[in-house]
């Protein structure tokens, strides 16, 4: 730490001294040391680097968030799922392709669970995959430039939240329906109509990182609920939660919760793999969309009508039940790949299956009978250990890598550490309140980085200054160095957090990109200088190659654009300089505006609607003189004789 930044530190504790013994709402507060201790952990002195990049799921926003950690500070926002108009994503013509569905254009999902690819079971920085909630779909973001390359659809599916749990090597990403549908969709009685359930496997090309559907399991028509792929010796299974094995189609709160026992479904991706090679799948043509950045940085969709269905009749061996209390909620593998920690939401302990045993039981049929032609296993054959005393309501595990599990329990609001050696309960702390995920960075890889927990908690009611009916939604970063979890820091996030994901910062940010390459951009509608610019009429169609570059746009007159036009901008930003991206906003536009990476193109559409003299402008502060970067367009009525005519740059218009 270079002294200033010692200075600051010291500074920083000696007003926190002063201030520890009494808070301003008077209630008692941290003992001194306590305070100090923490304030120290988790402070990154004024341009100092973070520790860890996080990236935590945006839930309801459909977007992913980027935070430095121990500090807690938001660094990025990174649209998904949803429309996002800071960066103009699903409003340029250029990302609107990403969010297409088979339903049309959805501005917006529910986003709940990212996941880092991994390369032999560890977080290798090349990408970060997360799933789409009601639309069920599986993301692709790269890790370079923080942006989504690819979304596709998976069809057959209602509610992809089991999704995307990658396989030790990326390989794979899964996805599980949440809701029992007709299996295939169609017309039929809710209450007597028969559904059923499906497993996606999305295959994950090793060097582009490109998607596609494997194949699908048929399955009971169970509500699927979270999954995990095995590790080291259960690298060829994943394992499903489902909850709802009652199949109730109403008031579920109750009539899903009659069983003392929901299952587990582990399907072993070795005998599907090689059912799937001796084509015993059948086809089916629901259509699905796939959609692609391409190299040229421009997203396009393509449906598909193809998928190969896989029953479980005709693959014996494929999918086993493992018998789990009480409607299961997470499932979680530990890093040697043996434990298989279920968070059954009703159930007074922790079920912890052992891989091992689940093995042994298959090769002796140790089955309590069948469901659909599914070997249900032994309980007592298959079960490692049950945690007592886990608190009320456990919902998902993280691992530390030396032997301990952590718990997230949401209606007792605290995490709970046991030992996976005697699945004994060593220490628990209370979340400030009611805790959902929680996760320890690397602690779902087989090599955790440990040192830090997050609670990433659902509700914050007194925890933050009031902000009309929702407060704000945040985590809780605990340090898990020594034997007892301690508390360091609240933070706010953006809503809602579900699931999140951390590495080393040093991983990833010397990969970061800086400029887009404008002498190798293939953009279609680049404009790489400035003597390139021009307006070009098609039919009612105008297309304006314009670029920018401090402090000015060009062209930045243009005039003979009538009623009944559409206007294509086609923004060039010229510079190639780190940190400097141009907006473009339209008086009258009817999207969002346009910003433009160094050296990217971005297309904004116009229809103006009346005539008139139309002013533009750069958004983003740019320099000293960016309130100076305007222009204008003149507007004529429809069939005017004013003619096409724009600046190349200074004096007249041509
Ligand atoms: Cu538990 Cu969607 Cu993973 Cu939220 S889910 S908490
Ligand atoms: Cu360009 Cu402000």
């Amino acid at each position: 730490m270079p002294s200033t930044a010692r200075a600051v530190r010291a500074a920083l504790l000696a007003a926190l001294a002063t201030a520890a013994g009494t808070s301003a709402c008077g209630k008692s507060s941290a003992p001194l040391g306590a305070a100090t201790d923490a304030a120290a952990r988790v402070y990154v002195a004024p341009g100092q680097y973070d520790e860890l990049y996080a990236f935590m799921s945006g839930g309801f926003s459909g977007n992913v968030t980027v935070y430095g950690l121990p500090s807690g500070r938001l660094l990025q926002q990174i649209p998904v799922f949803s429309q996002y108009p800071e960066k103009g994503y699903g409003y340029n013509e250029e990302t609107k392709a990403m969010l297409n569905t088979s339903y049309g254009f959805i501005p917006w999902d529910d986003a709940h669970h990212p996941q880092l690819s991994i390369t032999d079971g560890k977080a290798d920085g090349r990408w970060l995959f997360i799933n789409g909630n009601n639309t069920p779909r599986i993301a692709r973001l790269d890790l370079t430039r923080f942006e989504t390359d690819e979304i596709i659809e998976i069809p057959n599916s209602a509610g992809g939240h089991g999704s995307p749990y990658l396989t030790e090597n990326s390989e794979y990403a899964v996805s599980a329906t949440r809701f029992a549908v007709p299996e295939p969709q169609q017309d039929m009685s809710i209450r007597d109509g028969k559904f059923g359930g499906m497993l996606t496997f999305v295959k994950i090309d090793p060097k582009s990182g490109h998607m596609s559907l494997a194949y699908q399991i048929h399955v009971p028509g169970y509500d699927y609920d979270l999954a995990r792929s095995g590790k080291g010796p259960s690298r060829d299974w994943s394992f499903f939660t489902s909850y709802n094995t009652e199949e109730a189609k109403t008031l579920l709160e109750a009539n899903a919760s009659q069983k003392d026992k929901d299952y587990i479904a582990a399907v072993n991706r070795k005998a599907a793999e090689q059912c799937v090679a001796q084509g015993k799948t059948k086809d089916w043509n629901t259509p699905y969309l796939h959609n692609l950045v391409g190299e040229d940085g421009i997203a396009r969709s393509e449906t598909i009508k193809s998928e190969k269905i896989l029953e479980v009749a005709d693959c014996p061996g494929v999918l086993y039940f493992l018998p789990t209390p009480k409607s299961p909620h997470g499932v979680d593998v530990d890093p040697t790949g043996e434990f298989i920690v279920a968070g059954g939401k009703l159930a007074t302990t922790i079920p912890v299956h052992s891989f091992s045993k689940m093995v042994k039981a298959i090769a002796d049929k140790a089955f309590d009978g069948d469901v659909g032609g599914i070997p249900v296993l032994k309980y007592d054959a298959i079960i490692a250990g049950e945690v007592q005393n886990p608190g009320l309501g456990p919902l998902h595990t993280e691992f530390d890598g030396k032997g301990y599990a952590y718990t997230s329990v949401f209606i007792s609001s605290e995490i709970v550490k046991f030992s996976l050696t005697d699945f004994k309960v060593v220490d628990r702390i209370p979340t400030y309140y009611s805790i959902g995920h929680l996760m320890i960075p690397g602690g779902d890889t087989e090599h955790p980085y440990g040192k830090y927990v997050i609670a990433l908690n659902k509700i914050t009611k007194d925890r933050y200054l009031p902000t009309g009916p929702e407060l704000t939604q945040a985590g809780q970063l605990y340090d898990i160095t020594g034997d007892k979890m301690k508390l360091l820091l609240d933070f706010p996030m953006t809503g809602e957090p579900h699931y999140a994901q951390a590495l080393p910062a040093s991983i990833l940010k010397d990969k970061s990109l800086k400029t887009y390459a404008l002498a190798t951009s293939t953009d279609p509608y680049v404009t790489k200088s400035e003597k390139d610019v021009k307006v070009v009429r098609q039919g009612n169609k105008v297309h304006v190659y314009m670029t920018a570059i401090r402090s000015h746009f060009l062209p930045d007159n243009i005039e003979g654009i009538q009623v009944g036009d559409s206007v294509f901008f086609h923004v060039t930003n010229l510079e190639q300089d780190w940190d400097v991206p141009h907006g473009f906003a339209m008086l009258g536009a009817q999207n969002a505006e346009l910003l433009v990476m160094p050296g990217q193109t971005r297309t904004l559409v116009w229809a103006p609607l009346r005539p008139g003299i139309y002013p533009f402008y750069c958004t983003d502060f740019c320099s000293a003189l960016h309130q100076e970067m305007q222009g204008y367009m003149r507007v004529s009525a429809k069939g005017s004789a004013t003619k096409l005519a724009w600046n190349g740059g200074a004096g007249a218009l041509k």
